[in-house]
Protein backbone atom coordinates (compact mmCIF):
# COMPACT_ATOMS: atom_id res chain seq x y z
CA UNK A 1 0.00 0.00 0.00
CA UNK A 2 2.49 2.65 -1.00
CA UNK A 3 -0.28 5.27 -0.81
CA UNK A 4 -0.36 4.41 2.85
CA UNK A 5 1.68 5.13 6.08
CA UNK A 6 1.66 3.40 9.72
CA UNK A 7 1.97 5.86 12.05
CA UNK A 8 3.71 4.59 15.28
CA UNK A 9 2.81 6.83 18.25
CA UNK A 10 5.28 7.38 21.13
CA UNK A 11 6.15 3.79 21.57
CA UNK A 12 8.50 5.00 24.49
CA UNK A 13 9.90 3.88 27.53
CA UNK A 14 8.21 6.58 29.80
CA UNK A 15 4.39 4.81 28.53
CA UNK A 16 5.53 1.47 28.69
CA UNK A 17 5.35 -0.73 32.30
CA UNK A 18 8.14 0.55 35.01
CA UNK A 19 8.17 4.49 32.63
CA UNK A 20 7.35 7.90 34.28
CA UNK A 21 3.69 7.56 32.97
CA UNK A 22 3.43 4.07 32.38
CA UNK A 23 0.25 3.07 30.15
CA UNK A 24 -1.20 -0.75 31.19
CA UNK A 25 0.32 -3.68 28.68
CA UNK A 26 1.91 -0.18 26.45
CA UNK A 27 4.75 -2.69 25.46
CA UNK A 28 2.44 -5.22 24.67
CA UNK A 29 1.84 -3.60 21.12
CA UNK A 30 5.62 -4.03 20.02
CA UNK A 31 5.75 -7.47 18.39
CA UNK A 32 2.39 -6.65 16.57
CA UNK A 33 3.40 -3.01 15.45
CA UNK A 34 6.36 -4.28 14.15
CA UNK A 35 5.09 -7.57 12.45
CA UNK A 36 2.42 -4.45 10.55
CA UNK A 37 5.43 -2.06 9.60
CA UNK A 38 5.47 -4.77 6.32
CA UNK A 39 1.90 -3.79 5.05
CA UNK A 40 2.49 -0.18 4.43
CA UNK A 41 4.34 2.28 1.92
CA UNK A 42 5.61 4.23 4.67
CA UNK A 43 6.57 3.99 8.04
CA UNK A 44 6.26 7.15 10.74
CA UNK A 45 7.26 7.10 14.03
CA UNK A 46 6.44 9.99 16.68
CA UNK A 47 8.30 10.78 19.90
CA UNK A 48 7.12 12.86 23.08
CA UNK A 49 10.17 15.23 23.51
CA UNK A 50 9.65 17.65 26.86
CA UNK A 51 13.09 19.82 27.58
CA UNK A 52 12.79 19.53 31.10
CA UNK A 53 10.56 22.01 33.09
CA UNK A 54 8.23 21.15 30.56
CA UNK A 55 4.79 23.13 30.89
CA UNK A 56 2.70 20.15 31.48
CA UNK A 57 4.48 18.57 34.20
CA UNK A 58 2.67 18.81 37.68
CA UNK A 59 5.90 19.33 38.85
CA UNK A 60 6.12 22.92 37.52
CA UNK A 61 2.96 24.29 38.69
CA UNK A 62 3.14 24.60 42.82
CA UNK A 63 0.31 22.57 44.35
CA UNK A 64 -0.70 20.60 41.83
CA UNK A 65 -0.40 17.30 40.96
CA UNK A 66 0.09 14.51 38.30
CA UNK A 67 -3.36 13.58 36.54
CA UNK A 68 -4.78 17.40 37.71
CA UNK A 69 -6.45 19.76 34.89
CA UNK A 70 -5.34 23.35 34.54
CA UNK A 71 -6.12 26.22 31.94
CA UNK A 72 -3.15 27.07 29.68
CA UNK A 73 -3.60 30.16 27.18
CA UNK A 74 -4.45 27.50 24.62
CA UNK A 75 -6.64 25.61 26.37
CA UNK A 76 -6.98 22.86 29.08
CA UNK A 77 -4.06 20.67 29.94
CA UNK A 78 -3.59 17.76 31.91
CA UNK A 79 -0.39 17.86 34.59
CA UNK A 80 1.25 14.72 33.85
CA UNK A 81 4.25 13.20 35.80
CA UNK A 82 7.83 14.73 34.33
CA UNK A 83 8.14 12.27 31.38
CA UNK A 84 9.87 11.87 28.01
CA UNK A 85 13.06 14.22 28.70
CA UNK A 86 14.91 14.51 25.91
CA UNK A 87 18.02 12.44 25.92
CA UNK A 88 16.82 10.17 28.72
CA UNK A 89 16.15 6.89 28.70
CA UNK A 90 12.44 6.89 29.38
CA UNK A 91 12.10 9.21 26.47
CA UNK A 92 13.49 6.29 23.99
CA UNK A 93 11.72 4.48 22.43
CA UNK A 94 10.81 0.84 23.21
CA UNK A 95 14.22 -1.23 22.90
CA UNK A 96 11.74 -3.90 20.88
CA UNK A 97 10.69 -1.52 18.08
CA UNK A 98 11.80 -2.19 14.91
CA UNK A 99 12.98 1.54 14.32
CA UNK A 100 15.04 0.83 11.87
CA UNK A 101 12.32 0.22 9.41
CA UNK A 102 10.80 3.72 9.80
CA UNK A 103 11.36 6.22 7.30
CA UNK A 104 10.83 9.33 9.60
CA UNK A 105 10.94 10.10 13.30
CA UNK A 106 8.75 13.45 13.99
CA UNK A 107 9.52 14.72 17.30
CA UNK A 108 6.18 16.65 19.62
CA UNK A 109 6.31 18.96 22.57
CA UNK A 110 9.76 20.40 22.21
CA UNK A 111 8.68 23.74 23.08
CA UNK A 112 8.02 24.38 26.64
CA UNK A 113 5.30 26.72 26.57
CA UNK A 114 2.81 24.01 24.81
CA UNK A 115 1.83 20.82 24.61
CA UNK A 116 1.53 18.59 21.57
CA UNK A 117 -0.47 15.31 21.79
CA UNK A 118 -0.93 15.47 17.99
CA UNK A 119 1.49 14.33 15.43
CA UNK A 120 0.40 16.90 12.94
CA UNK A 121 -0.61 20.09 15.36
CA UNK A 122 0.76 20.82 18.76
CA UNK A 123 -2.21 21.25 21.49
CA UNK A 124 -3.41 25.00 19.96
CA UNK A 125 -4.90 22.83 17.47
CA UNK A 126 -3.00 25.37 14.85
CA UNK A 127 1.06 25.11 14.95
CA UNK A 128 1.66 22.29 12.46
CA UNK A 129 4.80 19.95 12.67
CA UNK A 130 5.01 19.18 9.26
CA UNK A 131 3.81 15.99 9.37
CA UNK A 132 0.79 16.64 6.79
CA UNK A 133 3.48 18.14 4.27
CA UNK A 134 5.66 15.32 4.28
CA UNK A 135 3.09 12.83 4.28
CA UNK A 136 0.74 14.55 1.04
CA UNK A 137 4.40 15.15 -0.84
CA UNK A 138 5.03 11.43 -0.82
CA UNK A 139 1.61 11.13 -2.38
CA UNK A 140 0.25 9.52 0.92
CA UNK A 141 -3.40 9.82 1.42
CA UNK A 142 -4.14 7.14 4.17
CA UNK A 143 -3.01 6.69 7.63
CA UNK A 144 -2.97 4.11 10.01
CA UNK A 145 -2.70 4.63 13.75
CA UNK A 146 -1.07 2.37 16.39
CA UNK A 147 0.85 3.02 19.50
CA UNK A 148 0.53 4.75 22.80
CA UNK A 149 -1.67 6.37 24.08
CA UNK A 150 -5.20 5.71 22.62
CA UNK A 151 -7.05 7.73 24.51
CA UNK A 152 -4.52 11.20 23.89
CA UNK A 153 -1.42 11.60 21.56
CA UNK A 154 -3.07 8.51 19.12
CA UNK A 155 -6.71 10.10 19.53
CA UNK A 156 -5.44 14.03 18.64
CA UNK A 157 -3.35 12.32 15.47
CA UNK A 158 -6.46 10.30 14.46
CA UNK A 159 -8.80 13.49 14.56
CA UNK A 160 -6.75 15.62 13.12
CA UNK A 161 -5.25 13.15 10.42
CA UNK A 162 -9.65 13.32 9.54
CA UNK A 163 -9.72 16.52 9.89
CA UNK A 164 -6.62 17.23 7.72
CA UNK A 165 -8.80 14.98 4.94
CA UNK A 166 -6.60 11.72 4.83
CA UNK A 167 -8.54 8.21 5.00
CA UNK A 168 -7.52 7.38 8.96
CA UNK A 169 -8.26 4.00 10.69
CA UNK A 170 -7.05 3.25 14.22
CA UNK A 171 -6.23 -0.53 15.19
CA UNK A 172 -7.10 -0.82 18.91
CA UNK A 173 -5.37 -4.30 19.36
CA UNK A 174 -2.25 -2.40 18.58
CA UNK A 175 -2.98 0.77 20.94
CA UNK A 176 -2.77 1.20 24.43
CA UNK A 177 -4.91 3.41 26.52
CA UNK A 178 -4.45 5.64 29.63
CA UNK A 179 -8.34 5.95 30.58
CA UNK A 180 -8.29 9.09 32.73
CA UNK A 181 -12.29 9.63 33.95
CA UNK A 182 -13.35 7.66 31.17
CA UNK A 183 -11.40 9.15 28.73
CA UNK A 184 -10.65 5.80 26.86
CA UNK A 185 -14.79 5.64 25.31
CA UNK A 186 -14.64 9.59 25.02
CA UNK A 187 -11.73 8.98 22.64
CA UNK A 188 -13.26 6.01 20.69
CA UNK A 189 -16.41 8.07 20.34
CA UNK A 190 -14.53 11.00 19.21
CA UNK A 191 -12.55 9.13 16.63
CA UNK A 192 -15.77 7.58 15.11
CA UNK A 193 -17.36 10.83 15.27
CA UNK A 194 -14.77 12.40 13.70
CA UNK A 195 -15.05 9.81 10.96
CA UNK A 196 -11.91 7.52 11.74
CA UNK A 197 -12.19 3.97 11.34
CA UNK A 198 -12.08 2.26 14.51
CA UNK A 199 -11.06 -1.22 14.52
C1 LIG B 1 1.01 11.35 25.88
C2 LIG B 1 0.38 12.34 27.83
C3 LIG B 1 1.46 13.20 27.78
C4 LIG B 1 0.73 10.30 24.86
C5 LIG B 1 2.09 12.19 25.80
O1 LIG B 1 1.67 9.87 24.16
O2 LIG B 1 -0.45 9.88 24.75
N1 LIG B 1 0.15 11.44 26.90
N2 LIG B 1 2.31 13.11 26.76
ZN1 LIG C 1 4.08 14.30 26.86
Amino acid sequence: MTDTALLVIDVQNDFCPGGALAVGGGDEIVPGINAAMAEFGAVVLTQDWHPAGHSSFASEHDGKAPMEMIRMPYGPQVLWPDHCVQGTEGAAFHAGLATDRADLVIRKGFRREIDSYSAFFENDHKTPTGLEGYLRTRGISRVVCVGLATDFCVNFSAVDAARLGFEVEVRTALCRGIDLGGSLPAALQGMKDAGVRVV
